[in-house]
């Protein structure tokens, strides 16, 4: 027996399409840490997934020190997923793994500018009318106001994202401004494929999720029957449109319960029109949000849909 191996709590097939050797990396500061696990950003060279060839910042993936055997498996499935569903522009992208001879880490691309949901908040404009404080006035000069046309381009290109994530019969679950990244060009990318379940996997989808759940994302199918599918995304989609619409304030601020939530909604109640949204934009959101699933519009007619809005907008 190799007594480095019995550090090795799990062994891992070598997978030699995306292995990638530990010293090409170099690890620097922690990013995030959740229930999740913990995103590291670090430094590369010469990865194969990359434009250039020379060294670039990556984001890397692991589990906490303190993690479960359901936290390894939640990790290894993720990059399964990511490994199948392919590139896109608008998804945060898997650029290649180490699984052997040392902890699991998945390196994706990184995104600079973090969340979307603190992205708003941070480029607020002043005394924009919502009830939420608008941004501090300080470092203005670097920080462009975002036009509606800046909005709605963010909303269309995580439309572009969810329209493939939906093509490659993957349900994101958990669709939500603070699970969109921003990267360099405000370009927008999908991540968190944690919750991200196999269309055809149906004990997934209907599976008791323990835990946190992000109710006021979800569609009323879910919050009663724990049903997801691409057009349960979309309603989550149109809570992300109001996001976006709002500059990352608070859904539905007075509900407290997934049972208030679903009793207003049975009774056909929904979200006001943000006070600096078109109502093209916010027809898109309330077609979003119909009860019956089957008439809300898919992920392919809502980037039809933003893209004719785009193009009026100045
Ligand atoms: O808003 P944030 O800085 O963006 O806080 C969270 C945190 O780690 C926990 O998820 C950040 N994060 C996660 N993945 C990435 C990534 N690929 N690029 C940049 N930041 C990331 C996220």
């Amino acid at each position: 027996l190799d007594p480095s191996q019995a550090f090795n709590e799990y062994e891992f097939p070598l997978d030699s399409n995306w292995e990638i050797p530990r010293t090409q990396l170099n690890l620097g500061s922690t990013l995030g840490e959740g229930a999740f696990g913990r995103v590291v950003m670090a430094e590369a060279c010469n990865l194969p997934r990359t434009a250039n060839n020379s060294a670039s910042i990556v984001a890397v993936k692991m589990v906490k020190d303190e993690h479960t055997d359901a936290d390894m498996a939640s990790l290894v499935r993720e990059m399964e997923v990511m490994k199948m569903i392919g590139k896109h522009i608008n998804i945060i992208n898997l650029l290649g793994c180490c699984t052997q001879n040392g902890p699991l880490w998945v390196i994706v691309e990184f995104a600079p500018h973090g969340n979307l949901k603190d992205f708003l908040k941070k480029n607020r404009p002043l005394f924009v009318g919502s009830p939420s404080l608008p941004r501090s006035s300080e470092g203005l000069e670097d920080m462009p106001q975002l036009t509606e046309k800046n909005l709605v381009s963010f909303a269309f290109q995580i439309a572009r994202g969810m329209e493939y994530l939906a093509s490659r019969r993957c349900i994101h679950r958990d669709l939500a401004a603070r699970n969109v990244l921003v990267s360099d060009d405000y370009v927008m990318k999908i991540a968190d494929f944690g919750l991200a379940r196999d269309i055809q996997d149906t004990e997934y989808y209907r599976k008791n999720t323990n835990g946190r759940l992000p109710i006021k994302w979800m569609a009323p199918e879910s919050l009663q029957d724990k049903f997801y599918d691409s057009q349960s995304d979309v309603w989550s989609f149109g809570v992300l449109l109001w996001e976006i619409m709002t500059f990352g304030d608070q859904p539905y601020p007075s509900i407290m319960s997934a049972e208030e939530l679903y009793s207003y909604l049975i009774t056909g109640q929904r979200m006001e029109k943000p006070a600096r949204c078109s109502l093209n934009i916010y027809m898109l959101m309330r077609q979003c949000w119909h009860f019956d699933a089957n008439v809300r519009p898919t992920f392919g007619e809502i980037v039809e849909n933003l893209d004719k809005i785009l193009q009026l907008a100045s």
